[in-house]
Formats: structure tokens, C-alpha cells, sequence
């Protein structure tokens, strides 16, 4: 059995008051971050994307087994064929009756359709895969746990660091997913969890006019 070996933890430590400064910064910036829709096809450096997967990847995950891939996908030819592939898809979910009407109710204030001219303009797609198992160096299966929390958190993690440099992004679940696993070439043990398009807003950008929750609905303090 693998043995428990500790090492020592430096945390980064602030003042009372930096802390309550940075809460409330960072907060404020959060509270900017909106799922778009609408994108300018303006390049985004590798680099950037690289950065906000290494910073996704230091999410806690079940075991710490990490059970999530990053696919990153620039290519027009590649961008294309998934957004051909996608809108096959929603055009059933959203027009074929694969969606109830109190769902397609619930995303009329939205302004979503079928259509998603995104997938080829956004510079960068990145489709996250969640790793339903392992696979060791001698080919057996190795469990993974808590997969969903985890990729969901690196998810999070990930929509985090892209806001916080400047770029936007949207969780885009195209349903169902299956078609990326086969146009990206991915192993069995993968299964998309979501696609996640990537740039800069178009200049003249719209975004439903959505409000978040008040503390008092979210919190409770007993
Ligand atoms: N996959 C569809 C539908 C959709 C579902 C939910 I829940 C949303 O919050 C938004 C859209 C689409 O991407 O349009």
C-alpha cells in the first residue's frame, strides 16, 4: 500500500484587512464574469489557454486522481465539423421535441436556439472530457472517484482563471455530447463533460439581462 507522507504547508497569509480587501476585489470581480454568447473571432494566444488549463488543474479531485482532459481546439476544419455536429443535435433537442416545453420555456429569457455560429467564431474551443476510470502504465483499469464533483470543480476553476485575465467563455452542453468523443478521437475511458468556447465578446455584445440570487437566498447562518 502507498505510504502517507506529509510535507509542510505554506499557505499565502494576509492581514485582516487585505483579506477583506481581496474578498471583496475579487467578489466585485466575479460578480462581471457573464456567460457569452457572442464572440469576436480576434486571435487568443496559446499561452493564455495553456495557463487557464494549468490553473483548472490544480482543483481538488476524489482521490486526488485528477480525472479530467483538456482538448483545446483552434483548427477551422475542427471547428467546423463540431459545429456542424452540434447544431444536428440541438436542432433536434430544440425543434424535434428531445426538449420539453417547460425547458425550452425556462431558456426563452435566454435567447438560446439551435443555432451556434460561436463554435467557429470563438477563437479556441475547449471540450473538457471527465476520465471515468484510469488507465496505469500496464494497461489495467484504475478507479477514479467522485468524477462529476471533480471535473466540475476544475470546471469552475477553469471559467475562473479565463475571466480573471480577460477572456470570456460560455459552458456550452450540446446534447448529447457523444459526437466529440468520435471527431476528437478519444479513448473509452473518456466522456465529454463540457464544452467551454473561448475569446474576446464581439464589440457589439448582448447578454440576457439575468440577475444572481441575493445572499439571503443562497446563505442560511445558524
Ligand atoms: N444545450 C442547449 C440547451 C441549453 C440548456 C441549458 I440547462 C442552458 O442553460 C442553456 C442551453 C443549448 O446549448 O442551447
Amino acid at each position: 500500500m502507498p505510504e502517507y507522507k506529509p510535507i509542510e504547508y505554506t499557505p499565502p497569509s494576509f492581514s485582516g484587512s487585505e483579506m477583506r480587501q481581496r474578498a471583496r476585489a475579487f467578489y466585485e470581480h466575479m460578480s462581471q464574469r457573464r456567460s457569452v454568447r457572442d464572440f469576436s473571432d480576434d486571435n487568443v494566444p496559446q499561452e493564455l489557454i495553456e495557463l487557464a488549463i494549468a490553473a483548472a488543474s490544480t482543483s481538488p479531485s476524489g482521490a486526488n486522481r485528477q480525472p479530467w482532459h483538456f482538448v483545446a481546439i483552434s483548427n477551422p476544419t475542427t471547428k467546423r465539423q463540431i459545429r456542424v455536429a452540434a447544431e444536428a443535435e440541438e436542432r433536434e433537442s430544440y425543434l424535434g421535441g428531445r426538449m420539453s416545453p417547460e425547458w425550452i420555456d425556462a431558456l426563452a429569457p435566454l435567447g438560446t436556439d439551435w443555432q451556434k455560429p460561436f463554435l467557429e467564431v470563438a477563437p479556441w474551443l475547449v471540450v473538457i472530457f471527465e476520465e471515468s476510470y484510469g488507465i496505469d502504465t500496464d494497461g489495467s483499469r484504475r478507479k477514479n472517484y467522485y468524477v462529476k464533483e471533480s471535473v466540475g470543480m476544475a470546471c469552475g476553476f477553469f471559467i475562473a482563471a479565463l475571466h480573471n485575465m480577460g477572456l470570456a467563455a460560455l459552458t456550452h452542453t450540446p446534447s448529447p455530447m457523444g459526437f466529440l468523443s468520435d471527431i476528437l478521437g478519444r479513448p473509452e475511458n473518456e466522456k465529454p463533460y463540457v464544452l467551454i468556447p473561448i475569446g474576446y465578446p464581439a464589440s457589439n455584445c448582448l447578454v440576457p439581462d439575468v440577475q444572481r440570487k441575493p445572499l439571503a437566498d443562497v446563505a442560511e447562518w445558524v
